[in-house]
C-alpha cells in the first residue's frame, strides 16, 4: 500500500548553490546532507510538512543524475512514495506489469530501503518506492 508522497527529487547542477537558493525559498535550510555512493549522488533534504524535497547533484559523470541533466536539464527528477511493505508493493506492481529497476530493495538516502520503477511505464515520471529502515 502506498501511504503518502515521501519526497520529490530535484536534479541540480550544483548542490551548494541550490541549497542556498532553496533555503531562501523555504525560509529554512536542509536538515540533512548525505552522499549516496551507490547512486553516485550528493543529496540534501528539506522538510516540508509531512513530505520532503530532495536535491540531487551527480557525484560522477556516469550517474543517472548527470545523464538526466544532460538530456532534460535541471528539474524534477522523481517522486517517491512511502510504502507500508516495500517487498509486497514491489511484487504487486511487478504483477501489474510495471518494470522494477532493481529486483531487490536497495539502501537509499535518508535511512530508506528503495526501489525505482521505469519512467516509461508511468507517463514519463520516475517513481521511487521507499520504506524507512527500522
Ligand atoms: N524521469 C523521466 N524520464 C527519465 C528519467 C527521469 N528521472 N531518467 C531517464 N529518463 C528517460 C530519458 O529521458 C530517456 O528517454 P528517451 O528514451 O525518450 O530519450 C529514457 O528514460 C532512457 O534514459 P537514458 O538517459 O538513456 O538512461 P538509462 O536508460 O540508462 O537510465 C533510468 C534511465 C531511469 C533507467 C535510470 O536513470 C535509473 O535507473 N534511475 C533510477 C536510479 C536513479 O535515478 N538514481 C539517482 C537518484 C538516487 C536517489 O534518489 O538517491
Amino acid at each position: 500500500m502506498m501511504l503518502k508522497i515521501e519526497h520529490i527529487g530535484i536534479a541540480v547542477k550544483n548542490l551548494e548553490t541550490s541549497n542556498a537558493l532553496f533555503s531562501q525559498l523555504f525560509g529554512k535550510g536542509p536538515y540533512k546532507l548525505e552522499k549516496v555512493e551507490s547512486e553516485n549522488v550528493s543529496t540534501s533534504f528539506f522538510m516540508m510538512g509531512e513530505s520532503k524535497i530532495e536535491l540531487l547533484e551527480a557525484s560522477d559523470p556516469n550517474s543517472a543524475i548527470a545523464k538526466f541533466i544532460e538530456k532534460k536539464g535541471e528539474g524534477i527528477h522523481h517522486i517517491a512514495f512511502e510504502v507500508a511493505d516495500i517487498y509486497a508493493e514491489m511484487k504487486r506492481l511487478q504483477n501489474e506489469g510495471f518494470k522494477l529497476l532493481n529486483e531487490q530493495p536497495k539502501k537509499g538516502a535518508d535511512n530508506k530501503m528503495i526501489c525505482f520503477l521505469h519512467p516509461k511505464d508511468s507517463n514519463g515520471v520516475l517513481i521511487e518506492l521507499c520504506q524507512e529502515i527500522k
